[in-house]
């Protein structure tokens, strides 16, 4: 008599472990706390701060913003740098009030590619931004 013995194979589940792929560059928040001075602006960012010559708070934004006091910085940057990514989008406007909009009788201005503003009260008789918008760069 042959006893048929059967071999059960167990079937190994196959666990792909998936190691977290790093990806090529962290994901930029589009708003970021700052340090003082321009070098602690990043790449990409408008930096404005609450004193002039790029002192006290800062805030780094990456993107347009419509109203600067959704995160308590309205009315309040009196220097600004704009280190955005250098292309078709490099400029800034800057709005003395939200929703990109003039008032008061103060006017929106430019902020050119890599520059900066040391003190707004010098540049705009005190023009304190409350939105922003990248704008195509101007020669
Ligand atoms: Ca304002």
């Amino acid at each position: 008599m042959l006893k048929k013995t059967m071999l059960l194979a167990a079937t190994a589940g196959i666990v792909a472990t998936l190691l977290g792929a790093a990806p090529a560059s962290a994901a930029q928040a589009n708003r970021i706390t700052v340090g003082e001075g321009v070098s602690s602006c990043p790449v990409g960012y408008l930096c404005a701060w609450e004193r002039p010559g790029y002192k006290g708070a800062g805030k780094g934004m990456l993107i347009d913003e419509k109203n600067w006091n959704d995160f308590g910085f309205g009315n309040r940057a009196a220097s600004v740098y704009n280190h955005g990514e250098p292309g078709a989008f490099g400029d800034v406007i800057l709005y003395p009030c939200p929703d990109y909009r003039e008032c008061a009788g103060k006017e929106s201005i430019r902020l050119r590619n890599g520059s900066w503003f040391f003190d707004l009260d010098r540049v705009s008789d005190g023009l304190r931004p409350e939105s922003h918008r990248w704008v195509r760069s101007q020669g």
